[in-house]
């Protein structure tokens, strides 16, 4: 299995065009002005030697980096090299499956994957221009995790052999699928790093994490993973909207009005799929950031249904305190 991440994704898209930043660190986020409110979606490589990351205020990043460029971003550009890359994809493997808009798996036939890896590299290249880092596994796990250690523009291949050597002293948010809540609660447990957790009894774990998600937790510590590489198209498992406000909301009437209206837009994107949870998101001033969910009782399109969700998942926050940031995310029924 092969995984294909393009990197710095934004930014060098952004350099195709504007061929006289290249070297210079570039920050891509909101409208590209740093004294307004927004993120950083990426930032260049050369930017992030300056701790400058995805997700981060544009603000923090001017004062972090002040000699970077700021760009606005531009959605429909990197759409478009997203297809073009995917397409490259396609006229080399039999079976791609698109996983985001920079990456994507491939199932692949033959005894050479590092040969492979380096073609792909080179195909999306002449095709678009752009870099990409490959990583090798004998399943999509080991695959996209060997990714990362592959960046910048470099192939790794992650095996049974070296699984441990690579990955068993670090944190088991390091695996793909366990973010920080679940990393948490098996840092409450004791439970701290992949080697750790891949020599648990997954029967204990189901009693402590519940029987689908324990025993899948251990399974992933030890690299294993079952899915195969499907080559239907790529389906969203969400959509959402989010607003940053230039200004701080204090008023959570209007916080209230916000997040009805953020659902309708949702409902009207959702095309016919029935939704079946409702995430709210609120960042308060000055940055910290909750999410809170409202599954509904069955799944459904009804925009009514989808706003009545997304305010109780609303007030599950008990903080009023002021915001400059709401976001609805519409969560498809599998
Ligand atoms: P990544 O592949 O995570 O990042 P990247 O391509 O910029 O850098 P890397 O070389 O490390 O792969 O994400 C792909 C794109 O998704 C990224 O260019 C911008 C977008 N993105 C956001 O908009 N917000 C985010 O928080 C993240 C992580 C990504
Ligand atoms: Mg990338």
């Amino acid at each position: 299995m092969l995984h294909v991440d393009l990197d710095q994704f934004l930014a060098a898209v952004e350099l195709l065009r504007h061929p006289e930043l290249r070297g210079r660190p570039i920050v891509v986020g909101g409208d590209g002005d740093p004294a307004k409110r927004g993120v950083v979606s990426t930032a260049s490589y050369e930017a992030r030697a300056f701790g400058v990351h995805s997700g981060l205020p544009l603000r923090t990043a001017a004062r972090r980096c002040p000699d970077a460029v700021f760009l606005p971003v531009d959605r429909a550009v990197y759409e478009a090299a997203s297809a073009q890359v995917m397409a490259a994809l396609r006229a080399y493997g039999p079976v791609v499956e698109v996983l985001g808009w920079d990456e994507a798996f491939l199932a692949l036939d033959g005894d050479d994957p590092e040969a492979a890896a380096a073609e792909l590299r080179r195909r999306v290249r002449e095709a678009t221009g752009l870099d990409s880092s490959v990583g090798i596994g004998r399943n999509k796990l080991q695959a996209k995790l060997a990714t990362g250690f592959g960046k910048p523009g470099g192939v790794f291949r992650l095996t049974d052999d070296n699984w441990y050597e690579v990955l068993g002293d670090r944190p088991t948010d390091a695996l793909w699928g366990i973010g920080r809540k679940t990393a948490r609660r098996l840092g409450e447990l004791g439970i701290d790093t992949v080697r750790r957790l891949a020599e648990t009894d997954p029967e204990e774990l189901a009693a402590r994490l519940g029987p689908a998600t324990g025993p899948w937790l251990v399974r992933t510590a030890r690299g294993e993973h079952a899915e195969p590489v499907t080559g239907t198209p790529y389906v969203a498992r969400s959509l959402s909207r989010e607003v940053t406000y230039q200004r701080d909301l204090d008023d959570w009437d209007e916080v209230r009005r916000e997040i009805a209206r953020l659902a309708r837009e949702v409902a009207g994107d959702i095309d016919a799929r029935r939704v079946a949870r409702v995430v709210v998101k609120v960042r308060y001033i000055p940055f910290t950031t909750r999410t809170h969910g409202h599954t509904l009782g069955e799944p459904t399109t009804d925009r009514t249904a989808l706003e009545q969700a997304a305010v109780a998942a609303l007030g599950r926050f008990t903080a009023r305190r002021p915001v400059r940031l709401l976001g609805v995310r519409a969560e498809f029924e599998r």
